[in-house]
């Protein structure tokens, strides 16, 4: 194994923490056993939970309009990949890498696994990418990629996914995550109904070369780019193109693809209730797909995400699996520092549901005693879990406090010295 940084580093930062970190646990420990709660149980299901984060993620995306790149960002996948180490050192809670195509392009992906496995990784799904042309590409996908109205175009996306399961089968993936562009801009630009007919053909294509064990995962996003309509524009029409594909297509939600305050919990109920919840993006907005750090807008819709996700593992229908990985965008942070802050506020969102007591909720829903049912929500949200996560992070030889042993690591600095530089330009990814 070749960690990224020292395991030094990590004892000593947590040497100063740790006997402030036993006084709070255990007087979480003595609140919560008042209400019959191990907290040690709880901990023990908080070390299984992962989620993993994207190899984009590892870079300053940016917005549509500007990118402010960073002194020692990545600059290809062997860079992202030892930021994606640090970020799992430290964290503990992110083993695996969410790769995209044709960004993360190697020559040989066997030694790219076995390099992603020294620094203590693995891959997870793999994401196609047909909503951006690249040099040399025979057909444009501007107006449109699997649904698009040139056949030529189509079989060009159809052959760029099923190169995707090729790539991800040598990396230890089982899942294809595909989001498409395609859409219009323009009142009677597209025929809905035929662009949605073209959409499900070539998809079923891909579907036709997934192997047996593995899924493909249909993302939908209501806009952007296109501002009017999208093909699958929503959990309907994800949910009916999953359906029409069959049982190894699934749904993904990305947090940020939705209109401004739809329930996004309740979509997750959904999904799970006909065995077609296959994945999260996780990330979060104010507006529009912001790609914001998990939690910092809105972390009680997070957290009643997760209670639907807590509800569905002790309910699971047709094999309950999700995958769930970040996908933001950072445009005024160091991107390991945002994704350390989000893969914390996702993991105390799920030991938040873990904390609700499903006996007096499904009770009091039962009853139509409302007010209690919502106090059985609300007494989790308000639980500090954060010495529960950093105990379980500790024991992992994680850090306790990962934002504070990231910096005394200097990682930034030191890969300041050692990278080139990152161009200037825009684009959200
Ligand atoms: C699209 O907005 C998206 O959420 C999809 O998951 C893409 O793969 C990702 O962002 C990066 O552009
Ligand atoms: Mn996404």
């Amino acid at each position: 194994m070749n960690l990224p940084l020292s395991a030094e580093l990590i004892a000593e930062t947590n040497a100063r923490e740790v006997a402030a970190l036993e006084d709070d646990y255990g007087s979480l420990g003595r609140k919560l056993s008042r209400s019959g709660i191990d907290i040690d149980a709880i901990k023990h299901r908080v070390a299984n939970f992962s989620v993993a984060v994207p190899s984009w993620g590892a870079g300053r995306g940016g917005t549509r309009f500007a990118k402010f790149p960073i002194a020692g960002e990545p600059t290809n996948i062997h860079e992202k990949l030892e930021d994606c180490a640090v970020i799992q050192q430290l964290s503990r809670v992110t083993p695996r890498v969410s790769p995209h195509f044709p960004w993360d392009k190697v020559s040989d992906y066997a030694a790219l696994r076995e390099e992603a496995a020294s620094l203590g990784l693995g891959f997870d799904a793999v994401n196609s990418n047909t909503f951006q042309d690249q040099p040399g590409q025979a057909h444009s996908y501007s107006t449109g990629s699997l649904s698009s109205t040139v056949e030529a175009t189509r079989q060009q996306a159809v052959e760029h996914n099923i190169e995707c399961i090729e790539i991800g089968r040598q990396l230890g993936s089982t899942d294809l995550t595909v989001w498409v562009g395609d859409g219009t801009n323009f009142p009677g630009q597209q025929d809905f109904a035929r662009s949605l007919d073209r959409y499900l053909d070539a998809a079923a294509q891909v579907y036709a070369a997934l192997p047996g064990d593995w899924r493909m995962l249909l993302e939908h996003k209501m806009f952007e780019p296109a501002f009017y309509s999208t093909v699958i524009s929503d959990w309907g029409s994800s949910i009916l193109a999953a359906q029409e594909l069959g049982p190894k297509a699934k749904c993904l939600v990305d947090l940020g693809h939705h209109a401004p305050n739809v329930n996004i919990e309740q979509i997750v109920a959904r999904l799970h209730r006909f065995g077609k919840l296959g994945g999260f993006h996780f990330n979060d907005s104010k507006y529009g797909d912001d790609d914001l750090d998990s939690g910092s807008i809105n972390p009680h819709q997070l957290f009643l995400v997760f209670n639907e996700l807590v509800e569905a593992e002790l309910n699971p229908r047709d094999g309950f699996n999700p995958s769930y990985m970040i996908d933001q965008s950072h445009n005024v942070t160091d991107p390991i520092e945002s994704m350390l802050s989000s893969a914390e506020a996702i993991s105390q969102c799920y030991a938040k549901a873990l904390l609700v007591d499903r006996q007096a909720l499904h009770a009091a829903q039962e009853a139509n005693d409302t007010m209690m049912a919502f106090q059985a929500l609300r007494r989790a949200y308000t639980i500090d879990v954060a010495p529960i996560l950093a105990m379980a992070r500790m024991e992992a030889g994680g850090a306790i406090d990962v934002l504070t042993a990231y910096r005394d690591s200097q990682w930034r600095v030191r890969k300041a010295q050692e990278r080139k530089a990152v161009g200037l330009g825009a684009g959200i990814v």
